[in-house]
Parts: C-alpha cells; structure tokens; sequence
C-alpha cells in the first residue's frame, strides 16, 4: 500500500477544497479559469522570465483559502489539522485596529515554511480567530453567551483530529488513512445545511458581520479560495468585462514598471447564497446570507525588516498624497513608489530592502570569482560585477491592511466598537501558546534563507563571504 506524504496529502487537501468551494461558489469557478487564461498569456508573452517568482506549475496549482473559528481551543485543534499538511503559523495579524469597520479577530496563516516544501505546493490558509474576550466590542453577557455556543460546536471531529496528530508524528500516512484524513478535513470546511438561529445570528451581526459569521452557526466554512496571476491588472480588466465587478482598486503596492514586492489583492463580492434559518417564533425555512467573495493575488518579492519599513511609510505618504491632491489612491502611490522604490532587483539587493538568494552567474566559474586570490570577497562586490545574480525569494505571507480591507470589502454595515474602553492583549506571543507550538516570524524566514543561500556559495567558492551588501568595499 502507498504511503502519502506531507506535501502530497497537501496538495491534494488544496484541490479537494477547490474542487467543493467551486460547487459552493460558482464564480470562483470563473476567477480560477480566467487566472490560468491570465498565467498563460504572461508565458506566452514573457516566457521563462514570467516564472521568476514560481514555475507555471506552482503558480497555476497555487492558492490561498481563509477559514475563521471562535474559540482558543478551536484554533489549536485547526493547528493540529494543518500540521498533518506540513502547514505551520507563520505571522500575527491584529486586524481589530487595522479595520475602520467592527473586525474582531486575531490570525495567522498555516504554510509549509521549507522551500523545497513551498515548491511542491505552497498551500496556505489565513486563520482568524474571534477575539470574544475583547470588551470593546462584546458585553461581559454576550461573551458568556459566545463561548458556551462556541464551546458546545465541534467543528474539528475526535477522529479527524487523532489522525491529523498521527500524520504529523508519522510524516504522512498510509493510503487508506490519508482517504479517510482527506475526507474529514476537507468535511470540516463545508458549508453547513444546519438551521441558523436568526435571532442570535442578528444580534452578533449588530455588532460584526465576521462576529456572526463566526459565532452565529454551528460550524466552520471556507470564506474565500484565492488562486494566484501572474498580472492582476489584466486579470481585473477581464474580470470586468465578463460583467463581474471588483471592487475598486487592488490593495497594496501599485502596478508601477519596476519590481514586484509583497502582494497585490483584490476582491469581488460573492453573491447572496441560500441558508435555512430557524425564525423567532420556531418555524424553519429558507433565507440567505451574504459572507462570502472571490480574491485573486499576485505575488512579489519579500522585504527584508528595512524594506518593510520603507513600505509602510510610502503607504502612509500615498494616503496623504491622495487625501491633499485630489487622486486616487493608486494613483498616489505610483508617484511615491516611483520616487523611492529602486527600479531594478539589483539595487533592491544591493540597498538591502528586498531578500534574495544568490547563484553564481552562468559560466562563471568559482575560479573567476578568486582569479586575484583574495582572503575573503564581497557579496555587494559580486552582485555588482555580475559575478554573483540575485534571485528573488517570493513573498508567502499576507499584509494586515490588505487584509482588513479585504475583510471590509465584504461588510454591508461598519458594526460598532467601543474605543473608550481597553482591548485585551494579543501578539505573536500569546498565538504561539493558543495553537501549542511556536508561530514564526515571516522576516525571520526570509533573512534565514537569504543567508543559507551565502553560506552554499561560500563552500562552491572556498572563500569567505562579506554578506553585508550596504557595506561599500574600498578598491
Ligand atoms: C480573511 C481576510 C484576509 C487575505 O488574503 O488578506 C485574507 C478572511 O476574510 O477571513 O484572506
Ligand atoms: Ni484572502
């Protein structure tokens, strides 16, 4: 009998889920078909060179889902089912402060962290948790009230779990298991056909819509499936043309001609889907419920710490441009990224914004690197010559305003949030002890394989590596 590896139960977990969510949402079915025309187009025009940041095959199986739970136990048994997929937290997104609108949730996303892990398959899942201890938003009754509806669910079933805890222990399961693993979880992201309070349901939604989605049923549900393109902005203009409107613009960095960095999304509303309600007076019957949309992504290159830093304050001087000058917001920002982004990946690397893993150039040899015998050599200085090339380390992580604003998208009222009164404390701290295990730090990630990748040219050269790129070298 066969044996089903991590990355092979992973891959296989994304396209049953695809595969349902497509049944669920039939524009999705749309978005995903109207990707792969994207992607293929780019080849067809760009070749190999479309595939810097992902081969085809990466890019085309590639998606991220979003999933929402209601309790710290829910979230350390989601941890648990992930694990058995190779996907670990990466990341700590507090969108409570980052949404104008009633955003009561904590999240990290679950994804393979090695890259050889990635480029198997990358499949990721944003996993938000309800903040319901948080007072700004829920009376001391209503949280009593949340946490024995939450806690009386179970989203996660004993079997589901033991056999996720066995395949992680195992690196994998035998084949008959692994049929049974792949069931269960991707069962456990179904939408349900369980009545839905409509009196409970409302009452959560007065204060968040994502308050009801989460804690106003019985159990879990994909929200979104987001396959990746290779042009976001061709992909939005088809998209339209086919009559489905997005929303107004893609979130975060611009379409500006120079290098891709971090992650553009954008969004479109889903439409109303039936659900059945249980009304005040006890009767049964149909309603519907609008909670879920499409989003599509294109990925870039990660920032290092600086980088980040630099992207944060050219966003926060895109807005101030847009509110004093009358344009839009993308506008804005391809103004400012053009005044402060280098045009080319070189200079990202070599002015230490962007992370990068090096190979030495083709043909060149580690005896043309050491014709002059040196002790040691320069990374900056080989990047520079040619000698050394940098290749991007693409971006695997999410951005927590685009974030927001995809959550708010997707609200038809703000709800409300008392801001006198003090929020309860999360950080990437506290979610490494909700989900049992350590959540990892994204930049962490990135600079380690930036440095792993020095340290093999260093043993193909034979020679120490100077890895500071900002340090200027004397002649
Ligand atoms: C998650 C929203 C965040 C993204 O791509 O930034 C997200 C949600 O709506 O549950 O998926
Ligand atoms: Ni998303």
């Amino acid at each position: 009998m066969s044996f089903q590896l991590p990355w092979q139960l992973r891959a296989e977990f994304a396209r049953r889920l695809s595969q349902m969510y497509g049944r669920e949402v039939p524009a999705y079915t749309t978005l995903v078909e109207v990707s792969e025309e994207v992607n293929q187009d780019c080849m067809a025009a760009a070749g190999t060179q479309a595939e810097r940041l992902g081969s085809i095959q990466r890019v085309t199986a590639e998606r991220h889902g979003a999933i929402r739970v209601g309790s710290r136990d829910e979230m350390s048994q989601a941890a648990r089912v992930f694990a058995a997929f190779g996907m670990h937290p990466v990341g700590f997104y507090d969108l409570r402060d980052a949404s104008a609108s009633s955003v009561p949730v904590v999240s990290t996303a679950f994804r393979p962290i090695d890259p050889e892990e990635l480029a198997r398959n990358p499949f990721r899942v944003f996993t938000s948790m309800l903040a319901s201890d948080d007072p700004r938003f829920f009376s001391e009754g209503l949280q009593a009230r949340l946490s024995s509806f939450i806690g009386d669910r179970t989203i996660f079933p004993a079997e589901l779990l033991e056999l996720a805890d066995r395949a992680a222990a195992g690196e994998g399961l035998p084949d008959d298991e692994a049929q049974q693993l792949l069931e269960l979880a991707t069962g456990a992201f179904e939408l349900s056909s369980d009545p839905v309070e409509h009196s409970w349901y409302r009452e959560l939604e007065e204060i968040s819509a994502v308050a009801a989605d989460i804690g106003g049923v019985s159990t879990t549900h994909i929200n979104h499936l987001t396959p990746r393109v290779l042009d976001i902005d061709e992909l939005y203009r088809r998209m339209e043309a086919r009559g489905i409107t997005m929303i107004d613009e893609v979130q975060g960095p611009p379409d500006w001609g120079g290098p891709d960095v971090l992650l553009r999304q954008t969004s479109f509303r889903a439409l109303d889907e039936a659900r059945v309600f249980r009304f005040e007076d006890g009767t049964v019957g149909p309603g519907d419920l609008r909670v879920r949309f499409g989003e599509v992504e294109q990925r870039g290159i990660a920032l290092t710490p600086a980088g980040r830093e630099v992207y944060d304050r050219m966003m926060a001087e895109a807005d101030q441009r847009a509110a004093d000058q009358g344009m839009t917001r993308v506008e804005a920002a391809q103004e400012v990224w053009a005044e402060n982004l280098p045009r080319t990946e070189q200079e990202l690397a070599l002015q230490g914004l962007a992370c990068f893993t090096f190979r030495l150039a083709d043909g060149d040899g580690p005896s043309a690197a050491r014709a002059e015998s040196p002790e040691s050599l320069s990374l900056r200085q080989l990047v520079q010559d040619g000698t050394v090339i940098p290749e991007p380390i693409v971006y695997e992580d999410f951005l927590p305003r685009s974030a927001a604003g995809i959550f708010q998208s997707n609200l038809q009222s703000a709800g409300s949030r008392d801001d006198a009164l003090k929020g309860t404390d999360y950080s990437i701290e506290v979610m490494s002890e909700i989900v049992g295990r350590p959540v990892a730090d994204p930049y962490e990630l990135y600079l380690a394989q930036q440095a792993d990748s020095v340290a093999q040219l260093e043993r193909v050269l034979g020679i120490p590596i100077d890895p500071d790129l900002g340090r200027e070298t004397t002649p």
